[in-house]
C-alpha cells in the first residue's frame, strides 16, 4: 500500500536556491509539511520563495555548524530530507577549494549523522551531480566511471562514496544520490552560463548593455528544466529501496548553441568569426555582441556531458517534459518581461 504524502514532513537544505524553490512548491502541493534550512545572509535570502501561496517553515542553520543541524532536525522532525545545500558554482570551487570541501563533503557528513541519530528510518536525498563524471566519455549513466576534474566534483564524489554508498551499506540507511545533469530555469543563479546569456542578450536587445563576454563556447552540456528535475528527486524517495539515478534529457548542446537559440528568440542575427580566444559574434550592423574572455575559462574543463536516464525512465516513470528550445524561450521571455518592466 502506498503511503499518502499528506502530513509527511520534509526538510529541504538549500531551500533558498533554484532547486529548493521548485521542490518546495512541489512538496507543498502534495500536502507535505515543509521545513527549509536557511543560513544567515546580509541580503533577503527568501526572494525565490516570496510568490508562493502557502509557505514553508524556516529554520536557521548552516551545513558548517553541527549544532544548528541537530536543532533544525529536532524542530522539523523530517520523514524525508533533501540535501540541496552546496557551494554549487564549479568555477568558484577552483578559487575556494577548502570552503567547497567543507560544505559539499563535510557538511553532508554532519547532516547525515545528525539525521540518522535522530531517526534511523529517515529518507535522505543527496544532490549529486554529472560534474562527478568529469572526463568520462558520453553518454554517462549509473555504471559510468567517475573522473571529476574540479574541487566541486571531487567533494561531491567523496560525499557520494562515503555518506551515500557507505552509509547505505554500513547502516542500512535509506539514502540515495541523484546524478543530476545541468538544469536551468528563470530562477537560475545569474552567474551560471545559461542565465548569464539570457540576461545579457535581453539587455543587449533593450540597449542596456553592449555585449556579453564568455569563456569556453565549445563545452557541451545536457541542459534540462529544474521544474522537471525536482519531480525525479521526490520519486527517488518513494521507492521500496534506495537507489541512485541519472536525471538528464539525453540531448547535449554547446554553449554557442545556447547563445544562438537565445539570440534567435530575440531576433538578434549573429555572424560568428574567428577561433578560440579570438572568436566573436557580430550583429547585422557589425557590432560585436559576443566576445571570448579567458577570465571565464576554468583551469580544467568538463568537455562533454550527455546523460542516459533510462533507469529513471523505467523505475521512476520519469522523463523530461520541456525541450531545449522551450527551456531557452522560457528563460529569455522571463528576463525580457522583468527587464522591460524595469525600464518602463
Ligand atoms: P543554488 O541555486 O546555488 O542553491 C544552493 C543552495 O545551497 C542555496 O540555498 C544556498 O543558500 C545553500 N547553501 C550554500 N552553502 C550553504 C551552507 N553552508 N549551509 C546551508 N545552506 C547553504 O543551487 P541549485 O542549482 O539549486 O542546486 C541545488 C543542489 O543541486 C546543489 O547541491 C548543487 O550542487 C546540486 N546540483 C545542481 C545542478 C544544477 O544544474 N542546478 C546539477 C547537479 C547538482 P544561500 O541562498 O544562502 O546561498
Ligand atoms: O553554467 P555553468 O557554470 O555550469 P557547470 O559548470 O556545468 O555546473 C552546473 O552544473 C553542474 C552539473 O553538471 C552542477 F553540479 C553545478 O552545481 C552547476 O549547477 O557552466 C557550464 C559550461 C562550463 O563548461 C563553463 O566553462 O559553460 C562554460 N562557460 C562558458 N562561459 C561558462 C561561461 N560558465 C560560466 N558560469 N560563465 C561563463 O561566462
Amino acid at each position: 500500500m502506498k503511503v499518502s504524502p499528506k502530513g509527511r514532513r520534509a526538510l529541504i537544505t538549500g531551500i533558498t536556491g533554484q532547486d529548493g524553490s521548485y521542490l518546495t512548491e512541489l512538496l507543498l502541493s502534495k500536502g507535505y509539511e515543509v521545513y527549509g534550512l536557511v543560513r544567515r545572509s546580509s541580503n533577503d535570502p527568501l526572494v525565490r520563495l516570496h510568490n508562493l501561496k502557502s509557505k514553508p517553515h524556516i529554520v536557521y542553520g548552516n551545513l558548517r555548524d553541527m549544532a544548528s543541524l541537530e536543532r533544525a532536525i529536532k524542530e522539523a522532525r523530517p520523514d524525508e530530507i533533501y540535501n540541496l545545500a552546496a557551494q554549487s558554482d564549479v568555477g568558484i570551487s577552483f578559487k575556494c577549494p577548502e570552503e567547497t570541501e567543507e560544505i559539499n563533503y563535510y557538511g553532508v557528513g554532519r547532516l547525515v549523522n545528525a539525521a540518522m541519530r535522530f531517526n534511523p528510518k529517515v529518507r535522505i536525498y543527496q544532490a549529486s551531480t554529472s560534474e562527478m563524471f568529469g572526463k568520462t566519455k558520453p553518454p554517462q549513466n549509473e555504471e559510468s566511471p567517475f573522473l571529476p576534474v574540479s574541487p566541486y566534483g571531487v567533494a561531491k564524489l567523496k560525499a557520494h562514496e562515503d555518506f551515500v554508498v557507505g552509509y547505505r551499506e554500513k547502516h542500512g540507511l535509506y539514502i540515495c544520490s541523484g546524478f543530476l545533469f545541468n538544469h536551468e530555469s528563470p530562477r537560475r543563479g545569474e552567474h551560471f552560463v545559461t542565465r548569464k546569456i539570457s540576461i545579457s542578450l535581453v539587455k543587449v536587445k533593450l540597449g542596456l548593455q553592449d555585449r556579453v563576454e564568455l569563456g569556453n563556447l565549445d563545452a557541451k552540456r545536457d541542459w534540462g528544466y529544474a521544474g522537471d528535475y525536482v519531480e525525479a528527486m521526490w520519486k527517488m524517495h518513494q521507492q521500496k529501496k534506495p537507489q541512485d539515478y541519472v536525471v538528464a534529457t539525453g540531448e547535449s548542446h554547446t554553449v554557442r548553441d545556447f547563445v544562438n537559440e537565445a539570440a534567435a528568440i530575440l531576433a538578434i542575427k549573429l555572424h560568428w568569426s574567428g577561433q578560440g580566444l579570438r572568436e566573436v559574434a557580430k550583429n547585422e550592423k557589425r557590432k560585436t555582441i559576443v566576445r571570448v574572455n579567458k577570465m571565464f575559462y576554468r583551469p580544467t574543463e568538463v568537455d562533454y556531458l550527455l546523460g542516459d536516464c533510462r533507469k529513471a525512465a523505467k523505475d521512476l516513470k520519469w522523463g523530461p517534459q520541456l525541450s531545449f528550445a522551450k527551456l531557452v524561450r522560457l528563460m529569455v521571455e522571463s528576463d525580457l518581461a522583468a527587464l522591460s518592466r524595469g525600464i518602463k
